[in-house]
């Protein structure tokens, strides 16, 4: 009767599109530091609470961030939305050079009304050099990301550090070997005058000159078309959540914000299927002015991102999704919501959960006439004379203990927005009864996908992201648990 329910639904060949590793052993995360203009435009803010949600995900790590502007609540600002997100130590540096833009519509509003230890007037604040020397010594070679959506100071005073404290390597040793990739918002492509080169001239020509790794750039004509933010028009949201204020101060109607820092936050962190491509190969200049020209061919490790249009709004639904998620950080251990338990003992009968029976109040509905169920934390258990789960008394025990090895299976190059599918990927050391299904950040079972035999080796589950009954879940916060021989193993994702 209870086991009915769990039959499997493996689904064998779908498109994915997002790929879950589950690791226990290994951390495979991409370190993440993210420089920002925080100051005139708000697109920044919605970059910002993109990589906050990437990071709850588990897919990044945020090390470090700068404000790349002259505007000195900037770096409050940036505090402010980690502070936010739960993670209120990432370390913030701000610009300290010439001045370039200082203005901001939002900036004041969001320091005034929400958290931040960052102060205001940017004084105690430390340039980025020694934060982003130190976020790079300290992470694996090849492991580190550079989202850039701003102005290009912060990138050459990097490059410009000598050997320290932190590191004997000067600034473009580290970038050469811990740096991954380079995900640069700037430019008109093949050419043209672009505001994050043109207000510090100086500083593009020398970045584009002299930076060692690949530099992809997201030029002005990608994000111009995504309008992104509207449904964080909304009072309620205004109140709690320093982005909504942002762009309600910045845009100050329910009309959205192009996604220029957005996009290139997302193409960095989810790569560019299905919606983008890159040039070819080229090598991208710029002359005194900041004006920039991309020449095809040259022998630079330059590109710029190609978009067509097409998909505006499969992309503008996914990015506004994903900025309405509710901030999840803090909870990714220890607070997490108690999953229901497998079975539950009273009256010296056993009981098993059953996500077949409906819960109403304290009344249970069970899937079969004659079965006795009992709710339970809202969840409806069913009497089950078979005892197939282990109760004392009033003690269940779920987890049997019997430990197994969960390997990834290379996280970043399988991370892949397709059509919302979920891809659970596992490997067992020995042949197991395993179980997968998939929770709600309520603990409510969403979806049954397996429950039988498996032999030793890679296996994966896809969940098709519809509920049990068949409808397509919202998005948010998931548990996918693999129950291997009794003992549970739980991994949070986001379904974006
Ligand atoms: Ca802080
Ligand atoms: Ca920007």
């Amino acid at each position: 009767m209870i086991k009915a329910t769990f039959h499997g639904k493996k689904v064998l060949f779908f498109l994915l599109i997002f790929f879950l590793s589950i690791s226990f052993s290994r951390d495979n995360k991409l370190n993440v530091i993210f420089d920002t203009d925080m100051s005139t435009d708000v697109d920044d803010v919605g970059a910002q609470a993109l990589l906050s949600h990437f990071a709850d995900a588990g897919l990044i790590r945020l090390l470090a961030m700068g404000n790349s502007s002259s505007l000195t609540v900037g770096g409050a600002v940036i505090d402010a939305v980690n502070h936010y997100y739960g993670r209120p130590d990432i370390p913030i540096g701000v610009w300290k050079g010439k001045i370039l833009t200082n203005e901001s519509s939002y900036s004041y509003f969001v320091a005034d009304a929400f958290e931040h230890d960052v102060s205001a007037t940017a004084a105690d604040v430390p340039n980025t050099v020694g934060l982003y020397r130190k976020a790079l010594a300290e992470a694996p070679d090849s492991s580190v990301i550079f989202v850039t959506v701003g102005f290009k100071g912060n990138m050459v005073s990097l490059l410009d550090s000598y050997g320290d404290d932190i590191s004997p390597l000067t600034g473009m040793q580290l970038v050469q070997k811990k740096v991954k990739g380079y995900y640069d918002m700037a430019g008109v492509y093949l050419s043209g005058h672009s505001w994050n080169f043109w207000n510090d001239p100086q500083a593009t020509q020398e970045l584009l000159s002299r930076w060692p790794t690949k530099m992809v750039f997201v030029g002005d004509d990608v994000g111009l078309s995504i309008i992104t933010g509207k449904p964080l028009y909304n009072d309620a949201l205004v109140a709690q959540n320093p982005v909504a204020l942002a762009y309600r101060k910045h845009v100050s109607y329910p009309h959205g914000r192009c996604s220029w820092d957005p996009i290139t936050a997302y193409i960095g962190v989810l790569g560019l299927d299905p919606y983008f491509w890159l040039s070819e190969r080229g090598c991208n200049t710029a002359n005194s002015s900041g004006d920039n020209t991309f020449i095809v061919g040259q022998d630079c490790d330059h590109y710029f991102v190609k978009y067509d249009n097409r998909d505006d709004a499969k992309i503008v639904n996914t990015l506004d999704s994903i900025m309405l998620l509710p901030p999840t950080a803090v909870k990714n251990d220890g607070t997490w919501p108690p999953l229901p338990d497998e079975c539950y003992a009273t009256g010296g009968a056993a009981y098993e959960l059953d996500p077949a029976c409906t819960v109403s109040g304290n009344t249970c509905t069970p899937a079969s006439t004659g079965e006795v169920c009992v709710v339970r934390d809202n969840h409806c258990y069913v009497k089950n004379n078979s005892v197939t789960c282990s109760c004392t008394a009033d003690t269940c025990i779920t987890d049997l203990g019997s430990p197994i090895v969960l390997i990834e299976k290379g996280l970043l190059p399988e991370v892949r927005m397709l059509n919302g599918k979920v891809n659970i990927n596992y490997s067992l050391k020995k042949s197991a009864q395993v179980q997968v299904d998939v929770f709600d950040a309520s603990g409510r079972l969403t979806a049954a996908l397996y429950n039988g035999h498996q032999a030793v080796g890679q296996q994966n589950e896809i969940w098709d992201g519809n509920d049990m009954n068949g409808r397509t879940a919202p998005r948010g916060v998931y548990l996918a648990r693999i129950k291997v021989n009794g003992s549970l193993n739980t991994v949070k994702f986001t379904r974006f």
